[in-house]
């Protein structure tokens, strides 16, 4: 069946269709600007959420001693508001809501590079928020704080912690998949004649956050996965009992969750650039300087966690060298901050809502930069860390900072997202209200800081120096933090009431995503672009050379194919996610070892039964997935680069996973240089790795061999070539389950340090070795069910490049675990 893009009239104004055909159509959709849609509403629901959980909090905390959240209930409140706010709201708004909307339609191309493993991530992030809202009635709540930190998560509720870790990771693929996406899609599908230096801001914002979290996220998850494995089966880097650093834990975490607070914040500069842009009627002030200073962002802001730990005892030197890197970063943010200054000075200035947005954002952000700055210099942070300072000085730069360019990018794009506007009237009482709110709530905050007011406490006394009344303050500012809330959904909500009037261009903007209606059709363009790009404001230049865009048959366009595989897929995830977090593979604990599985709790045992379950549902969705073509009819791709959208993706994304590597690597290379990871007397042999070597790198010539094959069309030596692939995978994984099982019985892994890291390590490999090998199962099914052809390779240059990177990591361990 041909399918072919709808007509804009048909996506624009069809009949209304039931919520379940709404439901399915999101289910199977590859359209990436429903894809955005679906990360903006969870996120603004995770807004919502996230802010109800705030307003409690605050209630708490307006009066002393006061009895609504208590204890252990108000750490979870705490923690979930937190992780609420960070993990599905701010960071999947701006990069994957945002990002995914406007990046293709501002590259002027139809979606992304891969866009089935877009609605594979989308639904993972779903999965990963069903997962912690499971939590809710399962007493799977965690009360330790969004940073996690070891040994809080050992102490308290364990199945909360491993609920979060689970979710954790499953979040971090998805962003991790979708980071990689964009990158393929950025180096691979620009419209002709567009280079890299006639991007718009924006798209240059999401192409560097991806860089970043690609770069860094490894952290978060070797956090996740260390404390995960910690509860489950007692494998432990951080156990003081066993020579293990508690504050590594915080050295993996911080790794990662530094450089998130430049993930949320590069893609709403973006935005502020964009906006600055088409409101001040001019073209941005010093582009080339702003696209340098967010690429020196990405780099300067890994080196700069240290300053989350300066009052954990760091050597000074460390503490001094990070100060260092801390304060100057503050240079290429301020020299962005002067970029959005200079592109709205003298400009005819259109005071709209965005443009509120905007100015407020700039206002705000100045003070809570600067109070950045102070808490890098050390001796200010000594006297004030772990006190409300430090809480207004993170609300001050993401609730009333970045938050506010997050309002802006609504207020901008929702004419082109939706063809209406958003009420102007009602957007500047939203505006005010966050405005004053936002002062309300946290500027009293720096001053109860100072006056030594401890975070993470749910009550104080009465009596202390103005505590009560500037935490009464602070609550008024929530609550009407709250009113402008409901304004804000009161405006979308009555805007959906109007007729659809947004022209294609409503505001007079510059990018390619104005030429497209309002809403979008399914296709994006009707048109084909001109060639010559002079700048990176196309718009403002063909209208001036008189360039004019070249109509397309929309019929002739050709989009991909719905599939439910994507969804089917990340949902067997979730299963399998439930079952990890609620269950285990059998009754183990740590603490009481191995018992009956017919003694575990009830609902213990269904988790492991949903567990067990989920593998076949997983790797038929997959196969399904992968046995599904991605158009219904041949089409021409046309790329920039000679590498196909498979490949590209999967450079990207390795790049995480050398990051994971690199982590975990370093903790343990760290732990042994200073003595504590010493290996047992019976270590694992040395000729076994030494055979697994010889059969991983074996592996390695037969399937570049077999990927020569295909691509030279020589089916059946390439099939031949993925089956000894995959046997000589299956073989390595026999050996290595061999000597697991020798080495596990041998000494006691809860007793020892280096054993602990060993497993965690070459069993996290072993994952690998089973990821890729599935990896290169696809392509050989795909071959067997003559899937290939000549020109079409399925999924085999992904898959090879993958295990390639398998069977590079296996070297380094060899090196590390078997020779060091
Ligand atoms: Fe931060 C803690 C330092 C920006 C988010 N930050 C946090 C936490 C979060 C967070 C969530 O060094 C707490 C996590 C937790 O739960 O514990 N932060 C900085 C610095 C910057 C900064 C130096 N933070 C952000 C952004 C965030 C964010 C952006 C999210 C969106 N932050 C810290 C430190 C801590 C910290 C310590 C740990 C505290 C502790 O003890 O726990 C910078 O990127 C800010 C740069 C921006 C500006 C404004 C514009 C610049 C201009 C240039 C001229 C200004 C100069 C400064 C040269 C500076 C216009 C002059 C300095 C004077 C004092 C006058
Ligand atoms: Fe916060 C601690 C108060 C906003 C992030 N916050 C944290 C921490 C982080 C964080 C990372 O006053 C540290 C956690 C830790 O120590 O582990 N926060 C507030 C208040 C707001 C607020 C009043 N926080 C944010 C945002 C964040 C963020 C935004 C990141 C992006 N927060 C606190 C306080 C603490 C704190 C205390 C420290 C406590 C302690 O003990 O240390 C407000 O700005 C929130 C305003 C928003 C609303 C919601 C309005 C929306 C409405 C729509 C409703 C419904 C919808 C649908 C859309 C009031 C009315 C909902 C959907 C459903 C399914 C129901
Ligand atoms: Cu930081």
């Amino acid at each position: 069946m041909t399918v072919h893009a709808p007509l804009p009239e048909q996506t624009q104004a069809g009949p209304r269709r039931g919520v379940w055909e709404v439901v399915k159509d999101y289910m199977m959709t590859t359209d990436h600007k429903k894809i955005g849609l679906l990360y903006m509403i969870v996120s603004i629901a995770g807004f919502g959420l996230g802010g109800l959980l705030a307003l409690a909090i605050r209630i708490q905390l307006a009066l002393p001693e006061q009895a609504l959240l208590v204890g252990t209930t108000y750490n979870q409140v705490l923690t979930m508001h937190a992780a609420l706010m960070l993990f599905f709201f701010l960071i999947p708004l701006g990069l994957f809501g945002f990002g995914n909307y406007f990046l293709p339609l501002q590259l002027g191309v139809r979606d992304v590079a891969l866009p089935r493993l877009n609605t594979f991530a989308v639904w993972l992030f779903v999965a990963s928020l069903l997962l912690v809202i499971t939590g809710f009635w399962n007493g799977g709540m965690p009360s330790v704080g969004w940073t996690f930190y070891y040994p809080l998560t050992l102490d308290g509720n364990q199945t909360g912690v491993s609920v979060f870790m689970v979710a954790l990771i499953l979040n971090g693929l998805g962003s991790l998949l979708g980071s990689a996406n964009f990158a393929a899609t950025i180096v691979n599908l620009r419209t002709p004649g567009m280079g890299l230096w006639k991007m718009p801001v924006f798209a240059w914002s999401i192409f560097a956050t991806s860089i970043l979290q690609l770069l860094t996220l490894g952290g978060l998850t070797a956090a996740a996965l260390t404390t995960y494995l910690e509860i489950k089966l007692g494998l432990s880097m951080f156990n003081p009992g066993i020579g293990g650093v508690p504050v590594l834990y915080q050295q993996f975490f911080w790794f990662y969750s530094h450089p998130a607070v430049y993930v949320m914040l590069l893609p709403y500069l973006g935005i502020g650039a964009e906006v600055a842009s088409t409101m001040a009627r001019k073209p941005l002030f010093g582009y080339r300087v702003m696209v340098y200073s967010i690429l020196a962002i990405v780099l300067v802001s890994t080196i700069v966690w240290l300053h989350h730990m300066f009052a954990v005892g760091i050597p000074e030197a460390w503490q001094i060298a990070f100060m260092i890197s801390t304060l100057l970063v503050a240079v290429p943010t301020g020299v962005k901050i002067f970029n959005l200054i200079g592109t709205l000075w003298g400009g005819r200035i259109i005071m709209k809502t965005p443009t509120y947005w905007l100015i407020g954002f700039i206002f705000n952000f100045l003070i809570g930069g600067i109070t950045g700055v102070s808490l890098g210099i050390i001796p200010f942070d000594y006297q004030v860390t772990m006190s409300y300072y430090v809480v207004a000085h993170f609300h001050n730069v993401m609730m009333f900072g970045t938050a506010f360019l997050a309002m802006a990018g609504i207020y901008y794009w929702w004419p082109k997202m939706t063809g209406r506007f958003l009420d102007e009237k009602k957007g500047l009482w939203h505006f005010w209200l966050f405005m004053i709110g936002s002062w309300l709530t946290f500027l009293p905050q720096y001053i109860l800081g100072l006056l030594g007011m401890p975070r993470r406490y749910y009550t104080y006394p009465a009596g202390n120096w103005s505590w009560t009344e500037l935490n009464f303050v602070s609550t008024i500012g929530a609550v009407t933090l709250f009113a402008g809330g409901l304004v804000m959904v009161w405006n979308m909500l009555e805007s959906f009431r109007r007729p659809i009037t947004a022209g294609n261009n409503p505001w007079g903007g510059f990018t390619l995503e104005w030429t497209s209606s309002s809403p979008p059709a399914a296709y994006n363009f009707a048109h084909d672009f001109p060639q010559n790009f002079p700048t990176e404001r196309p718009l403002y230049d063909w209208e001036k050379s008189g360039e004019t865009l070249t109509p397309v048959d929309p019929k002739t366009i050709h989009l991909p194919q719905d599939t439910i595989w994507p969804f089917m897929t990340a949902f067997s995830l979730l299963l399998m996610g439930y079952g990890l977090s609620f269950g285990w593979f059998t009754n183990y604990t740590p603490q009481a070892g191995l018992q009956p599985f017919g003694e575990a709790g009830l609902g213990f045992q269904i988790a492991t039964v949903v567990l067990y379950l989920s593998f076949p549902v997983f790797f038929y969705s997959l196969f399904k997935w992968a046995g599904t073509r991605e158009y219904a009819v041949p089409v021409e791709h046309h790329h920039l680069t000679k590498y196909d959208n498979g490949f590209m993706g999967m450079s990207w994304f390795i790049i995480s996973e050398v990051g994971l590597f690199a982590v975990l690597i370093g903790g343990y290379v760290y732990l042994r240089i200073i003595g504590a990871a010493e290996p047992p007397v019976l270590r694992p042999n040395i000729w076994l790795a030494a055979l697994n070597t010889l059969i991983l790198v074996s592996s390695s010539f037969v399937v570049h061999k077999a990927e020569q094959d295909l691509h030279h069309g020589r089916l059946s030596w390439g099939r031949l070539g993925l089956f000894i692939t995959l046997l000589l995978g299956a073989l390595f994984m026999i050996f290595q389950v061999y000597e697991f099982a020798l080495f596990g019985t041998e000494s006691d892994w809860k007793q020892n340090l280096w054993q602990s890291c060993f497993f965690i390590i070459v069993g996290l490999h072993g994952l690998h070795i089973l990821i890729g090998g599935t990896g290169i199962a696809l392509p050989y099914y795909q071959a067997l069910t003559g899937k290939m052809d000549r020109t079409n390779h399925g999924s085999i240059t992904a898959a090879s490049l993958y295990w390639h990177l398998v069977d590079v990591v296996w070297l380094l361990i060899v090196a590390i675990f078997y020779a060091w």
